[in-house]
């Protein structure tokens, strides 16, 4: 896929037509410091702290699945997501200065699910836009479940079914793209850009970072949303997998 560097307008005009586009963001000393630092934050205890650990039952035992509100404790991290590089393209691809409104990281090892297709909007409470990226901590293709991605399709919420995904129906009318990519690369996409991604049937793990981002100018709201996420999830269920999002995109399966 044509990928861009950080900063330039192209990227935006691509990003303004197709609802999603790929960035070179890191070096190979940046993804180097990444993957320790994803080392340390999956090695964090699942009690010891308010960050959110979920996990799912793989063919090869219980496997880490998703991390969310990891900024607040890890400095790296937080500097990584919330200040150079990445804060600049999220600012330039929205129009406008840009803040974080929630990060997770997604795990996909060996054996993990993938997603059913669906738009990030109907998760995300408090306001209609938002943009978000899957950074590549790893590698990641169609045999370990990269992105795939429609475009041109950002500009209405789709018919969804009961657990908030896209209806059937719709979902078969849609032309899907593969969307691989390289590890330290950012596949930027609208929060109304439908998107999907297979389990990981290969022997390789497919890590990524996803970032949100909305414009400051609607307000600092990543710690409304954490505690409406959390207040929400401890009151409602949707769906049969493993719960990790307001809607039942998530296909793991649950532990025990
Ligand atoms: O990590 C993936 O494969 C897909 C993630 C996704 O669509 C989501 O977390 O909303």
């Amino acid at each position: 896929m044509q990928s861009f560097a950080t900063g330039d307008s192209v990227a935006k005009v691509f990003f303004d037509d197709h609802g999603w586009v790929l960035i070179d963001t890191l070096d190979d000393d940046g993804i180097k410091q990444l993957r320790e630092w994803i080392n340390e934050i999956s090695s964090w205890s699942d009690e010891g702290g308010p960050w959110l650990h979920y996990r799912e039952m793989t063919d090869f035992g219980p496997k880490l699945c998703r991390t969310e509100n990891f900024t607040p404790f890890h400095s790296g991290i937080r500097a990584l997501l919330t200040s150079g590089s990445m804060l600049q393209c999220a600012s330039l691809l929205i129009g406008e200065q840009a803040v974080l409104y929630k990060e997770k990281i997604n795990y996909k090892l060996v054996g993990g699910a993938g997603y059913a297709p669906h738009q990030d909007a109907p998760a995300y409470p408090f306001i209609d836009s938002h943009i978000s990226c899957m950074l590549g901590i790893d590698d990641a293709d169609e045999l370990n479940g990269c992105l795939e991605v429609v475009s041109h399709c950002f500009g209405e919420v789709l018919p969804m079914n009961d657990v908030g995904c896209i209806t059937n129906d719709v979902v078969q009318s849609l032309e899907w793209t593969m969307a691989p990519l390289r590890a330290g690369q950012t596949l930027w996409f609208h929060s109304r850009t439908p998107h999907r991604s297979g389990e990981n049937n290969s022997q390789r793990d497919r890590r990524a970072i996803y970032p949100t981002y909305n414009a400051l100018s609607e307000g600092d709201l990543r710690e409304a949303y954490y505690a409406a996420k959390l207040q929400q999830m401890a009151t409602s269920t949707v769906g049969n997998n493993v719960q990790v999002s307001l809607i039942g995109d998530f296909q793991g399966r649950t532990i025990g």
